[in-house]
């Protein structure tokens, strides 16, 4: 059997022998299971196109419910948790016999997306997974600005969260009105009931839905009128089940605005610890098990500002409080950072990590990069993180899938191997060669500063040969490879697979082209020594430079500007010789 490796990677696998091959669309009987639980498997044989009876099969499913400290204890966070499970698998004899045991829903679902795995490669192994997450919170938020996801959309990243064991998802779209500027219209019934159904999906796939709202921009805190506003459209969404908040205070003017306000509170801290506590108390007097979520005005710098530590001490220790790290978009987040945060503001931070975003004045960029740079120990010293999504959710998924094996098992992640993982899952598997070449020249972002690691490296061994080496070397070397790059760019504009992900990524795969073409003239002209050739080329590069969609970041232009200057002619090699 070959090399086979699961995405998150499971905390324990003892891989202990015999291999089972299987023909076909797999068959399941259900040895032993609640009747609750049948009805889990009867749902995940459906979605996957396998078969549950009771009697004929030959793979026999078990489950058994644990709740003892094996099923729910995780040692490395000294916690107690519902989303732990083992999963053995013995095959052998011609009976396989697959055992699963877990403590909750959640932990079914988890050990069934590990099972999934496992059979669509194709054969059951004999082994014994014991699996648990080391994050706590894992998920993602739509809080970008731009143009909010579809319904279809969201229930799609939604199964997409499940099967890649993320465990939250917060509704926050900047440019859906009720969220943000019309914060207290109550919704039409309409958009109500497709919340609703969002809120079901996420139940039935084990995910914690947070409906958030954001009403800073007007609020006036002192009004008890517009308190009453917020609870009310809160209840609104209360009645439709949804039980968890989050309370949205970025982005909006730093000091207080409204006189009366000014009247009554010291400063904007004062304020927004007045006004979370009394959200928190009305909701908690609605039900007890309600959660709440607080973004800070403040929600990036070191962590021990004015504003963060008075709102931080202030605030009731089960509220959660967001925090994007030393930047709005880190580069890393890092334990000690971490650890300012937490002792100046008694809360671990849980981190909106604005990591893949790409709105406002990142439009140029596309995220599609692995999920770097974040410390593999983070989850001792955070609540969790969420990560904010782009206006694509197709090519969002792309990091997403990365992100979501990083928080359940930061340790094993390694961001390559999971990437390329990502890049079969979501752009498929036949074009996921040509799309790699392409997605290795699109990693640019605020937690990669650069880009094109490969390109980097021919282009200097290039150069190297131009100037010291073996000129013929270097060209057919670096001919051969950009025909690669060329093909892939040919390849990709034809279209792909998933058509949704082809027409997000439309103009960064023609930006990526014309990289491609533009190279390859600069190498021509290197090659032929034309000098009649530098204007085409000058004209060339100009229009590639127009088009602001960012490939390849700034890896490109010091190549040309160089080639146009004549850094590389045959005189030059001369000289430095
Ligand atoms: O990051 C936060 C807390 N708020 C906003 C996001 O809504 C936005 O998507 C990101 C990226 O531009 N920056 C923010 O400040």
């Amino acid at each position: 059997m070959k090399k086979f490796q699961l995405f998150p990677e499971p905390q324990k696998i003892a891989v202990t022998g015999g291999v089972y091959t299987i023909k076909g669309r797999p068959s399941f009987v259900c040895g032993s299971c609640g009747k609750e639980d049948y009805s889990i498997l009867q749902d995940w044989c459906t979605e996957n196109s396998y078969t549950l009876n009771r009697e004929s099969a030959v793979i026999s499913l078990n489950l058994q419910h644990d709740s003892s400290e094996k099923t729910t204890y995780i040692k490395e966070t000294s916690s107690v948790t519902t989303e732990k499970y083992t999963l053995d698998i013995i095959v052998e004899n011609s009976r396989p016999g697959i055992f699963i045991t877990y403590s909750s829903r959640r932990g079914i679902l988890y050990a069934l997306a590990t099972l999934k795995q496992i059979v669509d490669s194709g054969g059951l192994f004999q082994c014994r997974i014991e699996d648990y997450p080391k994050f706590n919170i894992r998920g993602i938020i739509e809080g970008y600005y731009g143009p909010p996801w579809n319904s279809r959309e969201r229930e799609e990243m939604l199964c997409l969260l499940s099967e890649y064991k993320m465990n939250t998802f917060f509704y926050g779209p900047k440019d859906d009105p009720y969220h943000r500027r019309l914060w207290q219209t109550p919704y039409d019934s309409q958009s109500l009931s497709r919340i609703e159904k969002l809120l079901n999906l996420a139940e039935k796939l084990g995910i914690d839905f947070y409906y958030s709202i954001g009403p800073g921009l007007s609020i006036k805190y002192s009004d008890e009128r517009a308190f009453n506003l917020l609870c009310n459209k809160l209840k609104q969404l209360y009645s439709i089940g949804i039980t968890k908040f989050g309370f949205f205070l970025d982005d909006i003017p730093k000091v207080l605005q409204h006189t009366e306000d000014k009247l009554v509170y010291e400063d904007l801290a004062a304020a927004h610890i007045s006004i979370i506590s009394r959200l928190f108390n009305y909701l908690k007097n609605l039900d007890p098990e309600i959660k709440l979520v607080v973004c800070p005005t403040q929600y990036h710098g070191r962590g021990n500002e004015y504003y963060i530590s008075k709102l931080g001490q202030n605030t009731n220790p089960l509220i959660d409080i967001f925090w994007t790290g030393p930047e709005i978009c880190s580069k890393e987040l890092n334990l000690y950072d971490a650890a300012v945060f937490t002792s100046s503001t008694c809360h671990k931070p849980l981190y909106w990590d604005n990591y893949p975003v790409n709105d406002l004045e990142m439009g140029n960029e596309m995220h599609i990069g692995p999920y770097i740079n974040r410390d593999i120990h983070l989850y001792r010293f955070s609540s969790g993180i969420i990560a904010n999504g782009m206006e694509y959710p197709e090519a969002s998924k792309i990091p997403f899938i990365t992100i979501a094996c990083y928080l359940w098992n930061p340790e094993q992640y390694n961001p390559e191997v999971c990437w390329k993982h990502s890049i079969r899952r979501v752009a498929g598997e036949k074009d996921s060669r040509n799309f790699l070449v392409f997605a290795d020249n699109v990693r640019y972002s605020a937690i990669y500063p650069s880009d094109s690691p490969y390109l980097v490296q021919i282009l200097s061994s290039f150069i190297f040969e131009c100037l010291y080496g073996d000129r013929e070397k270097g060209f057919a070397g670096f001919g051969k490879e950009i025909a690669r790059y060329s093909d892939a760019g040919e390849y990709l504009l034809k279209g792909i697979q998933n058509k949704k992900l082809f027409k997000e990524l439309k103009p960064w795969f023609r930006k990526y082209s014309d990289g491609i073409k533009l190279l390859t003239s600069a190498v021509d002209y290197l090659k032929n020594c034309d000098t009649k050739e530098v204007d085409s080329l000058k004209k060339l590069y100009k229009n590639y430079q127009a088009d602001k969609i960012k490939v390849f970041a700034d890896v490109l232009y010091p190549f040309i500007l160089a080639v146009i200057e004549g850094e590389f002619s045959t005189d030059k090699r001369k000289a430095v010789r």
